[in-house]
Parts: C-alpha cells; structure tokens; sequence
C-alpha cells in the first residue's frame, strides 16, 4: 500500500495538479490535509480525500476523517482543532479512539514524521508556504509505503524529486 499525503497549498491549485495527475495511478490513496483554499468539490480534488483547514470556509468539507481498510487504519485531520501547534497529545488521542495505524495533519506547515505508540504520525510539512529548518526546500508532500509492519516514508519536493536526506524506515513493534 502506498499513501500520499500533501497539505497547505493555500490557493496554489497548479502544484495540486501537478502532483496529482503524476501520482494518482502510482498510490493506494492520496490525503490532502488541509488548507487549500479551495472549493470542496473542486475537480482537483477528484478521488482525493480531504479536511477542512482552518482557511477553508466551505462548510462541505470534513472536519476529520478515518479511513479504514483491510489493511489499514488512518485518521486525518488538519489539526487546528487538536491544538498541534503546542503538542500532539489531543491528535493522538483521537487517533487512538479510532484505533489508527497511521495518523496525518498541517497546519504548522513544518514537516515531520515520528512513530509514537506503535502509530506513525506524519505532517508532510506545506506544499507551497513552508515554515522551520525546511522551509528551504519551497514545499514538500510524502509517500509513505506500507510493507507489512514497515513504514518507508520518503518526502518529495515541488519538482516531485526525492529528498535524500528526508527519508525514514520505521517499524511497527508487535
Ligand atoms: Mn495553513
């Protein structure tokens, strides 16, 4: 299985195109988490499950989502209403609540990825205002691929290029 997860684009709707149509055929599923400034049924967002961010004011949007497969359980949000500006505890607990293998949100606009009580907690940072020590990269999304109890995530930039030094192995403890 393999996931894309890409926020805060804030109106920048090319670079959602962009991404898109080069990896809609390539992922499982593809997140958008947030912050587009866009219309809720906006055609981009075809086949692409989305939250409401904080900026989007159209009431059609989810507050939250729980995905569940088979093979997999993820709970995203933007974030905003977690407060995940100062501490990822409430996210965490709502993740746990729907017992979620693998948690995603933006809204700080800062990448970062960490495993915290067996779940793998991703933020793939903003495609397009990003803030913190990766700000220099001009924006960034995230593939995570799920292999078993492996977690591969690797972060691309807005040429869709891997970044080496933004990749990560995490291991589910059983
Ligand atoms: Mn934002």
């Amino acid at each position: 299985m393999k996931y894309l997860f890409i926020s805060d684009a804030h109106g920048d709707r090319e670079i959602l195109v962009k991404i898109f149509s080069a990896n809609k055929d390539q992922v499982t599923q593809i997140f958008y988490n947030g912050d587009s400034e866009l219309a809720s049924n906006d055609e981009v967002f075809n086949n692409v499950i989305t939250v409401a961010g904080n900026m989007d004011f159209d009431r059609k949007y989810e507050m939250s989502n729980h995905y569940q497969t088979k093979e997999q359980s993820i709970f995203q949000t933007h974030g905003h209403l977690f407060g995940v500006n100062y501490a990822l505890t409430k996210l965490i607990l709502a993740a746990k609540q729907v017992s979620a293998q693998i948690v995603t949100f933006g809204h700080t606009h800062q990448l970062g990825v960490e495993m915290i009580d067996n779940m793998l907690i991703i933020n793939p940072g903003s495609i397009s205002q990003p803030r913190g020590q990766y700000a220099y990269l001009g924006g960034t999304y995230a593939i995570v691929t799920v292999t078993g109890l492996t977690y591969d995530v690797q972060y691309y930039d807005r040429q869709m290029m891997a970044i080496a030094d933004l990749h990560f192995i995490f291991n589910v403890t059983i």
